[in-house]
């Protein structure tokens, strides 16, 4: 067998011709965009569509220089330096079929924890028309029980005394901004394509609090001439798997040290306020609206919170990947019944979309048997996932007196899975949580007192005074700690009691 090709600029000629590779002149590149936190996620979605507008218009101004936060940003730092900031992105149909497509946007990459002052630096220059986002739904630093920011974090405080050292993106935000408007010129937009219901609203609140405390008359400026759009970005994005870079190594030859795999559906909704140019992104698909508020909702409340039905449920009943969860009737029944009974009753009519044919399309696109999308990923950080995928629609059904047991079940479910940490087979679950600890101590509290994990506030807001919720949930809590066969429990309230 060959040896295969290493992915790097140099090598783009050489590289086997299945592959779509970038025709405009990376030479030229600049970057107009800085983008923060460059996961998966965004290597699938902003970077495609930059990549393809270039490759459409052959511009070569609207290049994105990524940049990492942490220390934990330092090995795709140095993979991507290796590799001149070429990935492949492998975009995986339900049939089979595999399109490789090397990607070219990014210019550079940049870590926040080595050099702050370059970061700041680089989002402070003219040539920077967009700072973009995605920290994921924990980084906004947001108290879901008062909707504030939350000052007591430590690198907040740190950031407040440090003005030029920051840890967090509030910091860098802020001294960047400080610094454009001692220049005189026009603010960047900050874009935030992360799962949050107005996403830039909410960057916006929190971004403002943060000046609030350490600038005032900055927080002033930067309500005047900064823009936060709202969007909604969806591409699901399972996490690389080392089968993934085997197989462009010996089916593709080539060698790329982090590809990215995705599903080929892809969609991003923008509100069209910009603080300065922008990228003509509609010319590739993307779509610009006056208000993305019914898009934003649909998809949060719809496939957001659809998947962490089934990551929840699915993880205690012992299955690995959400593609296996739709595959069993029982698990795609259940998830098409909490969408129609108790998710599209309190999301209201989205103009323009057929809600059935939306949801159908979602229980399509997570069966996907290519898209292994394991459910440890779905289940990540689900403290902060929750209570804006899920907990909203729970919330409102009381309000109104809709349904609220499909919803309840899959709580209990996450108490069982915070508590145990197991299958119901006893396999050892993956979980990854910022509040893991807090999370695990209130569910193992279940024993003494039922209500014990609903009683973390700032996960569940005021649910645990609700009687309703709280009557349903400590049947259910009963039922599944006796017997832990989550598929019975789901079973009777789909049928009823045999
Ligand atoms: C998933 C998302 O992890 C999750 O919560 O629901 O990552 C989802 O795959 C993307 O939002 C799809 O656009």
């Amino acid at each position: 067998m060959k040896e295969p090709i290493r992915l790097n600029q140099r090598n783009l000629s050489r590289l086997p011709e299945s592959l779509t590779l970038p025709t405009y002149d990376r030479s030229t590149l600049t970057a107009g965009i800085v983008h923060i936190g460059v996961g998966g996620f965004h290597r699938s979605h902003e970077a495609y569509y930059t990549d393809e507008l270039m490759q459409q218009t052959g511009q070569t101004h609207w290049g994105i220089c990524g940049v990492g936060l942490r220390d934990a940003d330092r090995k795709i730092a140095d993979i991507l330096k290796r590799q001149d900031y070429l990935y492949t992105l492998i975009v995986k149909h339900p049939d089979g079929k595999i399109e490789n497509r090397v990607i070219g946007s990014l210019t550079d990459f940049m870590l926040g924890c080595d050099d702050p002052g370059a970061v700041i630096d680089k989002m402070a220059s003219e040539t920077t028309k967009i700072v973009s986002l995605t920290i994921t739904e924990g980084g906004y630093n947001f108290n879901p029980s008062t909707g504030q920011f939350d000052f007591k974090n430590p690198d907040v405080k740190h950031d407040l005394a440090n003005p030029l050292s920051p840890r967090t993106v509030f910091g860098y935000l802020t001294e960047a901004l400080r610094r454009r408007r001692a220049a005189g010129g026009p603010a960047f937009t900050v874009q935030s394509c992360d799962n949050i219901q107005h996403n830039g609203d909410m960057t916006r609140k929190m971004l403002l609090s943060f000046v609030g405390k350490q600038d005032p008359d900055l927080a002033d400026w930067i309500e005047q001439n900064v823009q936060f759009p709202n969007a909604m970005v969806d591409r699901i994005t399972p996490v690389t798997t080392p089968a993934d870079i085997e197989y462009l190594e010996h089916e593709i030859g080539i060698k790329d040290e982090w590809p990215v795999t995705c599903e080929p559906f892809c969609q991003w909704v923008i509100e069209d306020r910009f603080s300065d140019d922008r990228p003509e992104w509609e010319k590739v698909g993307a779509q610009f609206v006056p208000d993305v508020t019914p898009y934003e909702k649909m998809k949060i409340r719809l496939l957001n919170a659809g998947h962490s039905v089934l990551g929840l449920l699915g993880s205690v009943h012992g299955y690995g990947t959400i593609d296996e969860c739709v595959s069993d009737p029982l698990f795609a029944t259940y998830l098409r019944r909490f969408m129609d009974f108790e998710a599209t009753p309190v999301l209201g009519t989205v103009e323009g979309i057929d809600l059935d044919e939306y949801k159908d399309s979602l229980i399509d696109r997570f069966g996907n048997p290519n898209i292994k999308d394991n459910l440890a990923r779905i289940c990540l950080e689900s403290s902060s996932k929750l209570p804006k995928f899920l907990i909203p629609t729970i919330t409102e059904n009381l309000e109104q007196g809709g349904s609220i047991e499909y919803a309840t079940l899959v709580i209990v479910a996450w108490c069982y899975y915070s508590d145990k940490g197991v299958s119901k087979d006893g396999h050892k679950l993956e979980i990854t949580d910022e509040m893991k600890a807090e999370l695990h101590k209130a569910a193992a509290g279940t024993k003494q007192d039922s209500l014990s994990f609903l009683k973390l506030k700032p996960v569940f807001g005021d649910l645990a005074r609700n009687k309703i919720f709280t009557a349903e949930y400590e049947r259910v809590v009963k039922e599944l700690y006796e017997n832990p066969d989550v598929a019975q429990l789901m079973q009777a309230l789909l049928f009823g009691r045999e």
